[in-house]
């Protein structure tokens, strides 16, 4: 192990083969249980959380609605509790809670504002089964052992969008689905060993000074948090877009100084493709995650070849996204474990 850097990033960015097998072992038995918590009928669903889980909560809605055909949205904790009223109605029926450390302020406040105004179905999803959130909450699907001693969320971000699926797939009897998601650790420990090398290559790379990730459908909620993993380990200026609303004017700052990561759907692969060819005649250095990686114009092609669908390949780039994060971090000197400003927990008075 001493060939490991000192850091804790990177032991827990590379740990999540092991830790999501642990999530899938600790879980994915308890489906029958887990069922009785989804009552019907389900009409308006939400889910939150803060930063991270927040698109973490992105992610898992477009999950859901897929999977369930349920009305489905993610959203900031903050609006959920400042704004109920724009957010909560008549049908609403199920907020899923979705915090690391179970102790965020203003995800505790949606929680309780949900609890007052709708008395409904309510499940946490959380690293820390003893905490408020997990004590005020109904029901709870927990992943202690993804839990990260950095502030940046990287395994139990990951781990909780994997429980995250597993309650998509039981809420939607899609036993197919569950199936699929238990094949990701494996799957996630070829492409960390096969390509770390391509991600700490462009991370290292310092003439680049601003990133784009672009995501559509499910992988828009991926693609937010490679940007504030980007921002948080890094303090370069990066952002997140829908692949085709990157044309319609923030593609103005194309250069040869940007990085484009584009991670790629199959219902809009093509369109996709188009984007991140323009980008690359415009001077982008541009990294393409897709399944099979045929016929791409990009700089650097990842063909995942994970057989698993489209609504899973967003967690199946995370831990690459990670790297390339976690490497520009160590050449630029800075302490991946410890971001500028950042504390693990936002507590309001
Ligand atoms: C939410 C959060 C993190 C962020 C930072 C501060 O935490 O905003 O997303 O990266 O660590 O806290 P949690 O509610 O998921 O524990």
């Amino acid at each position: 192990m001493n060939t490991l850097p000192k850091n804790y990033t990177y032991q827990e960015i590379m740990s999540q083969p092991e830790i999501w097998q642990a999530t899938i072992d600790n879980n994915f038995t308890d489906i029958e249980n887990i069922r009785t918590w989804l009552e019907t009928p389900r009409e308006n669903v939400l889910f939150t959380g803060c930063g991270s889980t927040h698109y973490l909560s992105l992610y898992a809605a477009a999950v859901w609605q897929a999977l369930t055909k349920e009305n489905t949205r993610g959203l900031p904790a903050s609006e959920l509790y400042l704004f109920p009223e724009l957010y909560l109605t008549k049908t609403t029926s199920l907020l899923v809670a979705i915090s690391r450390s179970a102790i965020t302020s203003e995800t505790l406040r949606a929680l309780n504002v949900f609890q007052d105004r709708i008395g409904k179905n309510n499940i946490a999803i959380t690293c820390y089964p003893e905490r408020q959130l997990s004590k005020a909450a109904k029901h709870m699907i927990t992943a202690p052992q993804a839990a990260e001693q950095s502030v940046v969320q990287t395994r139990s971000f990951s781990s909780m969008a994997i429980m995250a699926d597993f309650l998509a797939g039981i809420a939607a009897q899609r036993n197919d689905f569950i199936k699929e998601i238990t094949s990701l650790p494996t799957i996630a420990e070829r492409l960390i060993n096969n390509y770390e090398k391509v991600f700490e290559r462009v991370g290292r790379n310092l003439e680049v000074d601003h990133f784009i990730f672009l995501g559509s459908g499910a992988n828009y909620g991926i693609a937010c948090e490679a940007m504030i993993k980007m921002k948080e380990m890094t303090l370069t200026h990066s952002e997140a877009f829908h692949f085709l609303e990157f044309r319609h004017g923030p593609k103005a700052i194309i250069d040869t100084n940007v990085v484009v990561v584009g991670v790629m759907s199959d219902s809009a692969r093509n369109e996709e493709a188009a984007v991140l060819s323009e980008m690359r005649e415009l001077g982008a250095y541009v990294i393409a995650l897709d399944d099979s990686g045929d016929n791409l114009n990009a700089d650097e092609i990842i063909p995942l070849h994970s057989g698993v669908g489209e609504l899973l390949r967003g967690i199946l780039a995370l831990p690459l996204l990670q790297l390339l994060a976690y490497h520009r971090a160590l050449a630029k000197n800075l302490d991946p474990d410890h971001p500028k400003n950042l504390s693990s927990v936002v507590h309001l008075g």
